[in-house]
């Protein structure tokens, strides 16, 4: 069984909250980041707790340890169960958003590698795998890797074992459902659900992937 994380990347608090209504009885997760949270406020993050899901703060924190700590203090203080960032800042970095994490019965991720065709130029060549040696290391809870490359997922699961390993890239960046599913412990989906004609046919959808 695939968990099913939607990114709810809207800007608009009544979309949002729409969206939830519609796409909550089959999903395992809300994901959310800068572009609801700059636009609504974080007190977004009291609104979709109605729906009695985990919610993810997608904020990719990457600063140094003393201004990670805080953002992660914000996160789990407002109710978020998962906090994502980045390992490139280091261990000493990460570990405290893992730290936060664990001290709120929360779970980190780290981004092993991004998903765009961009990310190429400085996860490949090795530093994607040293990053999830830092997940590792740091005891974060899972990594995030690419759906739109399932043979990298695979190369990084041969790092991480049996930690969660949560990929964004189907749908509409146009990673391949079927291959993924399988080989991941989640999914992160957004526009490929939330811009759909009808958002809760395409969420049953995934779902049903996710879970057969
Ligand atoms: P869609 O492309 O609309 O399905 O959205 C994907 C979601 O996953 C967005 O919220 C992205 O910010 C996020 N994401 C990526 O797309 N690629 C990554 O490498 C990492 C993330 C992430 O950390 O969630």
């Amino acid at each position: 069984m695939t968990k099913l994380i939607l990114a709810l990347d809207v800007l608009d608090k009544d979309r949002a909250i729409k969206i939830c209504n519609s796409c909550a009885p089959y999903i395992d997760a809300i994901k959310i980041g800068y572009p609801l949270v700059l636009s609504a406020g974080l007190g977004i993050a009291r609104d979709l707790l109605k729906f009695k899901l985990p919610l993810i703060a997608d904020f990719k924190v990457a600063d140094i340890p003393n201004t990670n700590q805080l953002i992660a203090e914000q996160v789990f203080s407002a109710g978020f169960s998962a906090i994502i960032c980045h390992a490139f800042t280091g261990r000493d970095a990460v570990q405290v958003c893992v730290d936060s994490a664990h001290l709120h019965d929360g779970e980190c991720f780290v981004v092993a590698e991004m998903s765009h065709p961009g990310a190429t130029e400085f996860f490949h060549g090795g530093v994607a795998e040293r990053l999830a040696q830092v997940a590792l290391a740091c005891r974060a809870d899972g990594i995030i890797v690419p759906a739109t490359r399932p043979e990298r997922v695979k190369k990084l699961r041969s790092i991480i074992g049996e930690k969660k390993i949560y990929a964004p890239g189907v749908g509409t960046q146009g990673g391949d459902l079927r291959t993924i599913v399988g080989i991941v412990d989640g999914i992160i989906v957004g526009r490929a659900i939330y811009e759909a004609d009808n958002p809760a046919t395409a969420v049953k959808e995934y779902h049903r992937s996710c879970k057969t």
